[in-house]
């Protein structure tokens, strides 16, 4: 299960180039000088992202390592067009980042079922000789390149779309909330980063309602120096809506325990702080009733500010109150924006899949008229044809 969780991949694109204009003069046998009648060329295809909400990783993505559209084609004589290029589409699913493989900037996201978004335009084709005939030049020998193609390594990173989003110690009791909250069967173990990958489960509430919840792994001390499982796994609650903090009763100092955790969230993405935050003391029955009733008097914790809710997912206390709690903060105004800047990333740092292996440069070039090599200068077609568009 978790090695089938892929939420970053590294993909070479390419759109395909638009097809060149062909320079052609009609000749028969009783018309030596018909005219240009050279046709244009197609469009080349673009690579395009498609949301898609059946898919949950990037895992059909892992090995694809190039995706490339096809070029346009030459246009003919008689003035016939090249036929367009073929469009790539690479399904996704909802809630994926996408960056520049370079640089760690931040291109663009699919949030929606079916949203399509452009990564890479193919290139316009070129017009034909026929469309240069004028008053003065009337067998005009040049005709149009087509556009050339776009290139761009980007990086996909998944950002699960979830309301609420666990953080807390490993060991904290999360993954046990979330299998009794709803049907979700997460591995739950007493030893440290049982979790290892994010696991979503829907969490029914009263009336049919529902919301959805992301268990991540756990947080410790230090992570945005890269200790434990460091903070890779943070960017699943980044577009979470309300943050529920886990620290269990028998914790010697809960509160420093929160603000340690806090901090991390900090050093990640400053942002995280203005999402809304519940605390819920976890394990209560691990504790005897006059611990618990300490801690529901004490001052520093009520001096958080932020609702807290004991719980025990292994008796069932408090989840109720819990779901209520979480409920409200999900449907308070000021909640509903779960829209985040995704910082650029650092592309240093980040793991890496192994390289892309080096690209096939060996196709044909196709864009030269009167198969000679020599570089286009695009300016000379300013005004006419597609860059007018
Ligand atoms: N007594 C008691 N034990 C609990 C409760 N909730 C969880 N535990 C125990 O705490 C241990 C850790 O629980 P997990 O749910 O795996 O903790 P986690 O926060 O998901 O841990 P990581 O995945 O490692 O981050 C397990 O042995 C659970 O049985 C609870 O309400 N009461
Ligand atoms: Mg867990």
């Amino acid at each position: 299960m978790s090695a089938n969780f892929i939420d970053y991949v590294k993909i070479y694109c390419r759109s395909g180039k638009g097809g060149a204009g062909c320079m052609h003069l009609h000749r028969a046998k009783y018309l030596p000088k018909g005219g240009p009648d050279g046709g244009d060329g197609g469009k080349g295809g673009s690579v395009i992202l498609r949301g898609n909400r059946n898919l949950w990783t990037l895992l059909h993505l892992k090995y694809q390592k190039h995706i490339m559209a096809t070029d346009g084609g030459k246009g003919g004589q008689s003035r016939s067009f090249g036929k367009d290029g073929e469009n790539k589409i690479i399904e996704v699913p909802c809630g994926t980042v996408v960056y520049d493989g370079e640089t760690g900037e931040f291109i663009c996201e699919v949030k929606e079922h079916n949203e399509r978004v452009v990564l890479l335009k193919g290139g316009r084709g070129g017009l034909g000789n026929w469309h240069f005939r004028t008053a003065t030049n009337q067998a005009p020998r040049y005709a149009q390149p087509g556009e050339p193609a776009q290139e761009r390594t980007v990086i996909l990173q998944l950002k699960v779309l979830a309301d609420v989003g666990l953080v807390g110690f490993p060991n904290a009791g999360k993954s046990t909330l979330l299998s009794v909250v709803s049907a979700a069967k997460p591995e739950i173990a007493d030893y440290p980063f049982t979790t290892l990958t994010p696991q979503l489960g829907i969490v029914s509430y009263r009336d049919g309602r529902s919301f959805c919840m992301a268990d991540i792994p756990g947080i410790i001390e230090g992570a945005s120096e890269g200790r434990g499982l460091g903070l890779r796994f943070l960017r699943h609650i980044e577009r979470n809506a309300v943050l529920l903090f886990m620290v269990p009763a028998t914790s010697e100092n809960p509160v420093k325990e929160y603000k340690i955790l806090l901090h991390e969230l900090e050093q990640y993405n400053p942002e995280l702080l203005t999402k809304a935050r519940i605390l819920a003391i976890s394990k209560c029955d691990a504790v005897t009733d006059k611990e618990v009733q300490k801690l529901k008097k004490s001052k520093r914790l009520a001096g958080l500010d932020i609702p807290i809710v004991f719980i025990s997912s292994v008796a069932g206390q408090g989840i109720d109150a819990l779901k209520d709690a979480l409920w409200t903060e999900l449907n308070k105004e000021q909640n509903q924006v779960i829209e985040i800047s995704h910082a650029p990333i650092d592309v240093a740092v980040i793991e890496r899949e192994e390289e892309p292996e080096a690209r096939n440069e060996d196709e044909e070039g196709t864009i030269y008229l009167n198969e000679v090599e020599e570089e286009w200068d695009l300016d000379k077609y300013k005004g006419i044809g597609w860059d007018t568009e």
